[in-house]
């Protein structure tokens, strides 16, 4: 994984837009989102995803490959619905099997900070923090999703609603400003 700065500049949001900031791992701890690393190489790394599957009360997981082989002629589509901003009202899970891609989220001065991920990170996005994800020139990314019983994944996009949402104001207290 990497985090920076997005440049901002117009184009392709699968190009990096690489603003050559580079930022800490304390930023996104800031931010309320948790990173991991469980190389699905390793010998160790279901039992650590079987943990923190049992920890935070997941129940039910899938897998989800952005590709066009994997999604045909409504991939162009799914890429720009990936990249809407928004939020969700539950926790946002991806532990990454395959592939590599961008999630972008809002820091405290709303600026977009850009992750990249790779195979073995797993990012957890809090519920309430406004993102958005591509995949990169590669255009493919397999990730395992994790989710409860019940999950409230719906994106919500950016507008007056979601800046009222309850969600959104949990997580705008909880977040040092
Ligand atoms: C999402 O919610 O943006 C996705 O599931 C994208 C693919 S997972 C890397
Ligand atoms: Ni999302």
């Amino acid at each position: 994984m990497r985090t920076f700065y997005h440049d901002n500049l117009p184009g392709d949001c699968r190009l990096p837009h690489d603003s050559g900031q580079v930022l800490s791992p304390s930023h996104l701890t800031q931010l309320g989102v948790l990173y991991y690393n469980f190389p699905p190489s390793s010998s160790t790394s279901s039992a650590q995803i079987e943990d923190l599957a049992k920890t935070r009360h997941y129940v039910n997981r899938d897998e989800i490959t952005v590709s066009p082989a994997a999604m045909g002629s409504v991939y162009e589509d799914k890429i720009k619905m990936f990249y809407d901003e928004h939020m969700h009202e539950d926790e946002e899970i991806r532990y990454i099997l395959k592939g590599t891609g961008y999630f972008d989220v809002r820091d405290v001065q709303d600026q977009w900070i850009r992750i990249e991920v790779e195979e073995g990170d797993l990012l957890i996005l809090p519920p309430g923090i406004y993102h958005r994800f591509t995949v990169n020139q590669d255009n493919y990314i397999n990730a395992m999703r994790l989710f409860r019983t019940e999950p409230k994944w719906t994106a919500l996009n950016r507008g007056q609603d979601t800046d009222a949402n309850k969600l959104r104001e949990e997580y705008l207290k909880l977040r040092p400003q």
